[in-house]
């Protein structure tokens, strides 16, 4: 794999009419619809037998009964979901620590480092799979790739039951033939601009150039670009021991435009960085998220080549983060900016500590050190970053989240 990174994308097959099967063998084999049976209900999860028929995730009841009426109608046990997502996912974590779930179902892990305990990455691909059978008795399909999203777009092309390798090498071959909407962040805005410019699939992007897209799209296409040669940096973030510390504002009226937005995240940059040198903390990790006038909420996040607690490193990150969500023709309702991967300066201290003990304790001065940069840093309201211009300080009406920073069944759309 290209840089020797192997990530597994691992999504549940129509989980929630699996765990009702699984529940209830007499349903086996047959056509299975789990929602709400009222006129108003929606179809939450469709069992592979009932897609036959066209049933869907999503899909009205209503509709879904009318193209297959012979469907059994389970009502959701979302308690029940819980717990079996829990052991799934615990099983997935005996295969890696890096285990970086995206929803009740679904989970990036990332085996480096893993070769050496379960051998190569296909080998423990079906391992996994194998494990989460024997365990907890569903099936699942399994994506392998050098890179996030197309582990993810891999993990969807055999499903059910499958298991999808794109082999070091053979990348671009893959996502030539694959139509733009596949590309993360590529919403129907963009398909629309780039269809009339007869780009079509991920082929024809990659062929309008670098230079094409970024005059179209400023940093957005540059990152798009990016994807079509399959370069995506973003690492697998880990859920656990990755606390998360953050703070996001929702606003009356929609924020448009990338001034504005810069603005609204330097003032959430500049509250995370207050909270980080009043806990003593650094972050290497920085997570911008962004949800738009019609809930489409978005998170990108990126790793910064050392930890920091200072402002403007957080603001810089995350709006160099902003650049490769669509902004154009977007009004946003919700900004927010959380960091991960804390490091302690105690850290610090205690290296220091194993220098010759003629040397003063560090510690009251790093204490020092920390307190004077809070007090010029922070110490009063005047001090704000003049840059954050003249709008009030978001502050009593903005959430604070401290948090997981993957909460399961939290859905991007
Ligand atoms: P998905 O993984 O999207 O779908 P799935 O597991 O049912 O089927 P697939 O084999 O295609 O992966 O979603 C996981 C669960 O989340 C799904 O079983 C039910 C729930 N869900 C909803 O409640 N509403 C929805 O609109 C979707 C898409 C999923
Ligand atoms: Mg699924
Ligand atoms: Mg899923």
């Amino acid at each position: 794999m290209s840089g020797d990174r192997a990530i597994l994308h691992v999504d549940m097959d129509a989980f929630f009419a699996s765990v009702e099967v699984r529940e209830q063998p007499q349903l086996r084999g047959l056509p299975v619809l789990v929602g709400g049976a009222g006129r108003r209900g929606v179809v939450a999860a469709a069992s592979y037998e009932a897609r036959k028929f066209g049933c869907r995730s999503a899909q009205p009841m209503a509709v879904a009964l009318r193209l297959c009426p012979q469907a059994v109608v389970v009502p959701p046990r979302h308690a029940l979901y819980t717990e079996v997502s829990r052991a799934v996912f615990a099983v997935f974590e005996r295969f890696s620590p890096l285990v970086e779930g995206l929803s009740i179902d679904e989970a990036f892990i990332d085996l480096a480092g893993t070769e050496r305990l379960w051998g190569p990455p296909r080998g423990v691909a079906e391992a996994l799979r194998v494990a989460v059978h024997q365990e907890v008795g569903l099936t699942c399909s399994v994506g392998l790739a050098c890179v996030k999203f197309l582990a993810k777009i891999a993990s969807g092309m055999n499903k059910p039951d499958g298991l999808t390798e794109i082999p070091a090498g053979t990348e671009l071959e893959f996502l030539t033939p694959l139509p733009i909407g596949e590309l993360w962040g590529v919403g129907p805005r963009t398909q629309e601009k780039l269809q009339r410019r007869g780009v079509h699939t991920v082929g024809d992007l990659r062929r309008l150039g670098e230079a094409a897209l970024v005059e179209m799209f400023g940093a957005h296409g540059l990152h798009m670009h990016r994807l079509s040669l399959a370069l995506d940096e973003r690492a697998v973030v880990p859920d656990r021991a990755a606390k998360s510390l953050g703070h996001e504002d929702t606003y009356a009226d929609n924020v448009v435009g990338v001034p504005a937005l810069r603005r609204c995240l330097l003032s959430q940059a500049t509250r995370v960085a207050d909270r980080l040198v009043a806990q003593g903390l650094k972050a290497r990790c920085v997570c911008l998220k962004i949800r738009d006038g019609d809930f489409v909420t978005e998170t990108r996040q990126c790793t910064l080549p050392r930890a920091t607690d200072d402002y403007r490193e957080l603001h810089a990150a995350a709006c160099r983060l902003l650049e490769a969500v669509e902004t154009e023709g977007r009004g946003f309702r919700l900004t927010g900016v959380s960091v991960t991967h804390f490091e302690a300066p105690e850290r610090e201290v205690q290296l220091d500590l194993l220098a010759p003990a003629s040397e003063p304790p560090p510690k009251s001065a790093a204490l020092q050190a920390v307190l004077s940069a809070v007090r010029e840093r922070h110490g009063h309201q005047a001090l704000f970053p003049a840059e954050a211009g003249s709008e009030r300080r978001l502050g009593d009406t903005g959430a604070i989240t401290h948090s997981r920073p993957n909460e399961p069944a939290k859905r991007r759309r």
